[in-house]
C-alpha cells in the first residue's frame, strides 16, 4: 500500500481541503476516487462510524474527517508553510472558524437551498446573520489566515466556490458584494491564486453535477 493514500470524491469541498492541505505540503499521496452509491469495503472499514469520504490513511491507517485530516497532516509534515497558525491563540480561533462553517454555517446554507416561501426567507436572514461574522472576521485581511492561505481558508473552500455555484441554480442571492465585502473580495482573492485556482474542480462540470442533486431535492419536496 501507498503511504499516503486519500479516499475521496472530485465533487467534495471536503476531500478537496485534504488535497490542497497534501498538496500545499508537498505530500506525495495516492488519490482513490470512491463511487459514493457503491462504497468501496476499504472506505467502510476506514470510516465505520460516518462511511464518509474524505479518509486519509497514512501507512495503512485511516484517519477520517477532513478537518481533523488537515491537523493531522500539518503536524505529520513539517516541509511547506504551516496550515495552522503556530500562536496557540490563533490556532484555536482558526479551529474556532473553521468549526463554525461546518457545524453552524453549512447546515443554515442547506437549509436555504432546499427550503422555500416563509421558511426560505427565515432561513436566507439567518445565514446572513452567520454571514456577517465571518465579513467582519475579514477586515483588513488578504485571507482568514492573514497574508497567506491557513486552515480557514483551505475549510472554506466550500462557501467560495460549492455555495456560490449551488446559490446560482437555487437561484438565490447570499453572498452579495453589498451585504459582505470582505467576503467577496477574500473569494476573488482566493479562487484567483495560483494555488487554488489550479485544483478547483472544473466549474461547469461541477456545477452540472450539483444541478442534478438540487433538481432532485425540490422535485422531491
Ligand atoms: C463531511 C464529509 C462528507 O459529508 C468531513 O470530512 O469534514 N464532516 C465530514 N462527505 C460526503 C461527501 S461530500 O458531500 C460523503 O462521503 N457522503 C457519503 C454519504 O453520506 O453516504
Amino acid at each position: 500500500m501507498a503511504e499516503v493514500k486519500l479516499l475521496g470524491s472530485w465533487r467534495s469541498a471536503f476531500s478537496l481541503r485534504v488535497e490542497m492541505a497534501l498538496k500545499l505540503k508537498g505530500v506525495e499521496y495516492e488519490y482513490v476516487e470512491e463511487d459514493l452509491s457503491n462504497k468501496s469495503p476499504l472506505l467502510l472499514q476506514s470510516n465505520p462510524v460516518h462511511k464518509k469520504i474524505p479518509v486519509l490513511l497514512h501507512n495503512g491507517k485511516p484517519i477520517p474527517e477532513s478537518l481533523v485530516i488537515l491537523e493531522y497532516i500539518d503536524e505529520t509534515w513539517e516541509n511547506g508553510p504551516p496550515i495552522l497558525p503556530k500562536n496557540p491563540y490563533d490556532r484555536a480561533m482558526a479551529r474556532f472558524w473553521a468549526k463554525f462553517l461546518d457545524e453552524t454555517c453549512f447546515p443554515a446554507f442547506m437549509k436555504a437551498y432546499v427550503s422555500a416561501g416563509e421558511e426560505q426567507v427565515k432561513a436566507k436572514e439567518e445565514v446572513e446573520k452567520f454571514l456577517k461574522f465571518l465579513d467582519d472576521e475579514l477586515k483588513g485581511k488578504k485571507f482568514f489566515g492573514g497574508d497567506s492561505i491557513g486552515f480557514v481558508d483551505i475549510a472554506g473552500n466550500v462557501l467560495a466556490y460549492w455555495f456560490v455555484i449551488i446559490s446560482e441554480l437555487v437561484g438565490i442571492e447570499l453572498i452579495t458584494k453589498d451585504k459582505f465585502p470582505n467576503l467577496c473580495a477574500w473569494i476573488e482573492e482566493y479562487l484567483n491564486s495560483s494555488f487554488v485556482k489550479q485544483h478547483m474542480p472544473d466549474r461547469e462540470k461541477l456545477t452540472e453535477s450539483l444541478r442534478a442533486r438540487f433538481q432532485k431535492t425540490s422535485t422531491a419536496k
